[in-house]
């Protein structure tokens, strides 16, 4: 038995270890140091977590009208307020993320897609049609939306807090229960969420956290009693869900990889485009699936912004979170850096031009331990070039020049992704053709992760299936039913 804490399940509204006693260790990845162990969950986890969520279905949480279950959802979104110091500490220890950005973005977007779920909620109405049957009759027809049940959410662990509730939210806000597996990787801000559910009085089984690696994931997706699941992560991962929930027919709803590019038109607001795109590649040491990775530049401005780019990317100050000088934090893992000084070395053997950066900066202190790498800039690769076709998930993009909006949009949309593209120019028209023309979920134009929560959010081609956001992750908590009256 070692002395670290260990994070538990939140099982039917009791914190709980693994029946087998398993655990992991939990690496804080600025440093490489074991800071705690969570538990590992499996299919006894799940099944009592389900069962538990099946159970709070006809419990307390259905016998609320919706507006106390919204109100108490704003009393979560309260409590994540009250301590939003220690869930912001607690997610830069378990990502590396600098604490600025956990300040900034992950804890002010929980209590945020807590409210925004319980508003929106309000404005699900139904449709009723009147028939006409003749000779008088008649008959009336309407829908009404129940909830699906048991929601299944999978979270990775590069925005642990903001995407777990970022699913749960609007699964509650319909009448859902849910049952939650985060990352092992990042178990914190999921287990100090569950201490907010617990505080704020939520009934038990409604909120269920399992942590687990694959075990517990494969178990969440094949239990009879979950009835929909929501994933965020990898492709292959997507796919593997899919088919393993496929017998029982369980709606899906995926956001998954992406290879997104970055176009820039020589009529851009040129700082502007250097600003957005530093941010959009190396924002969270590249870890969001929709940082641009692959970024095309007019011909007619390509040395000088690649220049301007080179020269952001070489003065990024990697280092610990709270450091307040820090821009960029490690990578997950010692196995991701793996992964990505692999394809550091790929895009070398593919004949890449390094223009900064491609391997592990030096660094002393604790951050020695860390598991970093250098933000990178490459060049000279084709597009079909393993390098530009798969996604690295790190502090890199790969710079070409294009000459004209045609040969850009073919360049762009040459990818089996289409999660989302940023777009630079200050043509109008431009900006509205080319932005129907790219092959993506989303397109932001002279911006980056412009984020309204009420809009769809979701990819096409290999980037998922389904969308998130507003009324779209409301309606996927729910089954409409159709009732017909003859009058
Ligand atoms: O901002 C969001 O709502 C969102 N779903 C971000 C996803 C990022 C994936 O890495």
């Amino acid at each position: 038995m070692s002395d670290l804490p260990l994070f538990r399940h939140y099982i039917d509204g009791s914190f709980t270890p693994s029946r087998s006693g398993q655990r992991a260790p939990v690496v804080a990845p600025a440093t490489g140091q074991v800071y705690a162990e969570v538990a590992l969950g499996g299919a006894p986890e799940i099944d009592a977590a389900a069962r538990a969520a099946k159970a709070a279905l006809s419990g307390p949480w259905a016998s609320m009208s919706p507006e106390q279950r919204w109100a108490l959802l704003d009393r979560v979104a309260d409590g994540i307020e009250a301590r939003a110091q220690a869930f912001a500490q607690a997610e830069s220890r378990d990502t590396g993320k600098p604490l600025s950005l956990s300040r900034a973005v992950d804890v002010p977007r929980a209590p945020a897609n807590f409210r925004n779920y319980a508003r929106l909620a309000r404005g699900i109405g139904g449709d009723a049609w009147e028939q006409h049957l003749g000779e008088g009759a008649r008959a009336l027809h309407y829908t009404r939306h129940r909830p699906v049940g048991v929601v299944g959410v999978i979270v990775p662990w590069n925005l642990p807090l903001l995407l777990l509730t970022w699913k749960v939210a609007p699964a509650l806000a319909m009448g859902n229960t849910v049952v939650a597996k985060p990352s092992e990787e990042t178990p914190a801000t999921a287990t100090l969420l569950a201490e907010v559910f617990a505080e704020v009085g939520v009934p038990p089984g409604v909120f269920n956290v399992v942590h687990g690696a694959a075990a517990a994931g494969e178990a969440l997706v094949t239990h009879p009693d979950v009835a929909a699941i929501t994933f965020t992560g990898s492709t292959a991962t997507g796919q593997r869900i899919q088919a393993a929930s496929a017998p029982g027919l369980r709606k899906l709803s995926f956001e998954l990889g992406g290879k997104n590019p970055a176009l820039i038109f020589d009529d851009a607001d040129f700082d502007a485009a250097v600003d957005g795109t530093v941010r959009s590649v190396f924002t969270n040491c590249g870890q969001v699936c929709l940082c641009s990775e692959r970024v095309y530049v007019q011909a007619s401005i390509y040395e000088r912004f690649v220049e301007a780019l080179v020269a952001r990317a070489r003065a990024l100050r990697p280092g610990l979170p709270e450091d307040p000088a820090t821009q960029l934090g490690p990578l997950i893992s010692e196995a991701h850096r793996r992964k990505v000084l692999g394809a550091y070395e790929r895009a070398r053997a593919e004949g890449a031009r390094v223009l900064c950066g491609g391997g592990v900066p030096t660094l002393s202190g604790p951050a020695a331990g860390g598991t970093f790498v250098e933000p990178t800039v490459i060049a000279g690769l084709s597009d079909a070039s393993d390098t530009q076709q798969q996604e690295i998930f790190g502090p890199v993009c790969h710079v070409a020049p294009f000459s004209t909006e045609a040969e850009a949009l073919q360049r762009a949309n040459d990818t089996r992704y289409g999660l989302c593209a940023a777009v630079w120019t200050r043509d109008l028209s431009r900006a509205h053709r080319v932005a129907a023309s790219i092959e993506a979920g989303i397109v932001w134009v002279n911006t980056w992760n412009l984020r309204e929560l009420r809009a769809p959010f979701g990819g096409v081609k290999l980037s998922g299936s389904g969308r998130e956001g507003g009324l779209w992750s409301l309606k996927f908590g729910t089954e409409t039913q159709a009732i017909s009256i003859r009058l």
